[in-house]
């Protein structure tokens, strides 16, 4: 088997990649690990900067996002009982929407097929061979058969567990990784919308983040030891935590309704450079991971692809390979701007167990600060919907 770009794994980085290259008239096949019905209900990301709308809409992919996707002008921090505004259309000119990341995959991969892409799913053993000739291959196992796919480039899209980020010798390699002693307890939840915005907040019991899905389905998240197990959590207890939490001097109370899905994850930051090697090129989660506070994670897989899309265009149309041989170095400046705020941002919202009275003061100080000095809001907001020059 044959194909221009081989890319293994159909998440948003992988899928959107393979769409944007048929765009352009260049072929790929897409390896995936997991089933189509598997990725299409796996819950993650919610939230889509401007420039990932953009992106969507452009590749033709955008329709039903615009459609069923809430468009939100801003969002609150909620601390020391009381809820602020951060006003991000008014601060930035841009928006966000809240449109479910399995939602994005199923516009993907229904475009993919429309389109008549290769795609394999439930692929095994997928191995990468002779990314530093100039004619590297992707063996891999489907349906009980053995292939190779000869590709002149292979995109590594296969998240944070993949095989490709190993394939770049580890001489080459430089990790940097923060782990959190803490992790998101996370819900679904039949009910309305407890607010018209997402909020996040500060709480000395620990953070928490009231989201949406739909007018029917909401998404809340509170902090936890990453450690702990659902089945101790109650309904009756999560509720009391959130209320804990989130509900406000003023009045403002989250909105309970029938819990349908819990989950814990675990929080850490992640880069790993280089993200290109000879053949092999890293986009998304395989080269780099943030704690969801900022939600960059789907937003940084989409700007590395729009990156790659071109570099990959000018190689095919006009036989530069330039914007190849910078990929990661452009790509990484992005990813460290994100890396910095999605820290920043978890730093300032979680409780530290650790913490002395005086760093938690502090915590509190800089959100009076963000709330109330335009030049400190414009910084987050610009950094929140992506708008900040890298
Ligand atoms: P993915 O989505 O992990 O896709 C990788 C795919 O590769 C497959 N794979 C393989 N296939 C073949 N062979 C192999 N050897 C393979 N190994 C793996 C996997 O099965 C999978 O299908 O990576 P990608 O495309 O880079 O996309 C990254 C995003 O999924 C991720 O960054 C976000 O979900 C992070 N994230 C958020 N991002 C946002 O932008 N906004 C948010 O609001 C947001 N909230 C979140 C989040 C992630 C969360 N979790 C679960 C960590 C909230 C949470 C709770
Ligand atoms: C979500 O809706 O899942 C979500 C929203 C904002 C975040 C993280 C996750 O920062």
């Amino acid at each position: 088997m044959r194909t221009q770009v081989g890319i293994i794994g159909a998440g948003p980085a992988g899928l959107l990649l393979s769409h944007l290259l048929h765009l352009r008239g260049i072929e790929s096949v897409v390896l995936e690990m997991r089933s189509r019905e598997q990725i299409e209900s796996t819950i993650r990301a919610g939230v889509l900067e401007q420039g990932t709308m953009d992106t969507l809409t452009e590749a033709g992919v955008g329709a039903r996002m615009k459609a069923e996707g809430a468009l939100h002008h801003g969002f609150e921090l909620a601390f020391e009982g009381k809820r602020r505004r951060i006003d991000l259309t008014e601060l930035t000119g841009k928006a966000i929407t809240v449109y479910a990341q399995h939602e994005v995959l199923k516009d993907l991969v229904a475009a993919r097929v429309a389109a008549d892409g290769t795609l394999f799913f439930g692929v095994k053993n997928t191995a990468i061979h002779g990314i530093d000739t100039d004619a590297p291959s992707i063996s891999f196992e489907h349906d009980g058969e053995q292939h190779t796919l000869h590709c002149d480039y292979v995109i590594g899209c296969d998240g944070s567990q993949g095989v490709s980020r190993a394939a770049i010798p580890a001489a080459l390699r430089q990790d940097y990784e923060r782990v959190f002693p803490f992790g998101w307890f996370g819900i679904l939840v039949e009910a309305p919308p407890s607010s018209d915005e997402l909020i996040y907040a500060r709480h000395d019991r620990g953070f928490a983040l009231v989201s949406t899905r739909s007018p029917n389905v909401q998404r809340m998240y509170f902090q936890c030891d990453p450690k702990d197990s659902v089945d101790n959590w109650s309904d009756d207890r999560i509720w009391a935590e959130m209320h804990a939490r989130v509900d406000s001097e003023e009045g403002h109370q989250v909105v309970e309704g029938k819990i349908f899905q819990k989950n814990i994850v675990g929080m850490r930051s992640f880069v790993s450079t280089t993200m290109q090697h000879g053949r092999l090129f890293l986009a998304g989660d395989a080269a780099h991971i943030v704690p969801p506070t900022g939600a960059k994670g789907l937003n940084l897989a989409v700007a590395d692809v729009r990156v790659l899309t071109a570099a990959l265009v000018a190689f095919y149309k006009e036989n530069r390979t330039d914007l190849l041989d910078g990929y990661s170095e452009t790509a990484l400046r992005r990813i460290w701007r994100a890396e910095h705020f999605s820290y920043w941002m978890t730093c300032m919202m979680h409780r530290l167990d650790d913490a002395t009275p005086f760093e938690r003061r502090l915590q509190v100080a800089e959100l009076e600060h963000v709330t109330t000095s335009r030049a400190a809001a414009m910084a987050m907001a610009e950094n929140y919907v992506g708008a900040v020059a890298v």
